[in-house]
């Protein structure tokens, strides 16, 4: 099957905010997302300024910041247009699905009310998608399930665990846009993979995580790469944002002419 555009894959995709994100990576040419995975608004906020604009996303872990609060929100938001990307909070939902609808709304972060995009782990059963969408459907957000890991070791390695993940994606596609995944796990070109464990070179760290190259996740079907330290710890960030942002969408340009 021909390799379609981001743009042409928009049209195939049943969530509004899945859309959003096709349209943004086409727009601005960018298949790359940047989690500022560090404890303060101020470094958070820093480190977004440096880099937004190279990214089609900008992926956060709100439960890891000390000084979380409604202007670190609103300022990501008003981040989120000028610079124009699509906020992913990585909260990884995994409980019955009473639990995590709670989860999704209240609590200290309301990630619903701010976060275009979420996800959810499938572990639980149906039930925590059915739930999270219940919320999530009339804010017009998008949620992608974590079908396979980048760690060493994992259980959702590719086997019946991501075939389920599959199974609920094509359940709720109003909802549910893709998958967070090491390989594209379905044919259906309106579902997105994002490939988290992107570092220039192949490797890892002391605790699991195993790094591939941008080109060689493209090639293995990544929509977006997800991408941590390689920049953050970077001396350069900008510049490291732009080369990971290059790699990448070059990888995807070639895909298209093969
Ligand atoms: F689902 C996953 C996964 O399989 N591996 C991951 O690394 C999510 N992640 C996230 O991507 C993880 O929680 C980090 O926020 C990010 C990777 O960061 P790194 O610094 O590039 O390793």
């Amino acid at each position: 099957m021909p390799e379609l555009s981001f743009q042409e894959r928009a049209k195939l995709c049943a969530c509004d905010a899945g859309r959003r994100v096709f349209e943004t990576m086409a727009r601005k040419q960018s298949c790359l997302s940047f989690n500022p995975d560090v404890t303060t608004k101020a470094e958070i906020l820093e480190t977004v300024r440096q880099v937004g604009a190279e990214c089609c996303m900008i992926k956060t872990h709100m439960d890891v910041v000390s000084d979380f609060d409604d202007d670190l929100v609103a300022q990501l938001q008003k981040l989120s247009e000028e610079l124009d990307f699509v906020i992913f909070e990585d909260r990884k939902f995994a409980d019955i699905g009473n639990t995590a609808m709670l989860q999704y709304e209240h609590g200290h972060h309301r990630i619903a009310s701010w976060s275009h995009v979420t996800n959810a782990h499938i572990v639980a059963g149906p039930g925590t998608v059915e739930a999270l969408k219940k919320v999530g459907i009339p804010l017009k957000r998008g949620c992608l399930l974590v079908a396979e890991m980048s760690s060493k070791g994992t259980l959702a390695d590719g086997g019946p665990y991501t075939k389920a993940a599959v199974e609920q994606a094509y359940a709720h596609e109003d909802f549910v846009f893709g998958f967070v995944a090491q390989r594209r796990i379905t044919d259906h070109a309106g579902f997105l993979t994002l490939t988290p464990g992107v570092q220039l070179q192949k490797g890892g760290d002391a605790m699991g995580q195993q790094y591939n190259t941008p080109a060689s996740v493209m090639a293995k079907g990544a929509d977006i790469i997800q991408v941590g330290r390689g920049i953050l710890n970077a001396p350069d960030r900008s510049a490291a944002a732009k080369e990971f942002r290059k790699q990448s969408w070059e990888a995807y340009t070639a895909r298209l002419a093969e």
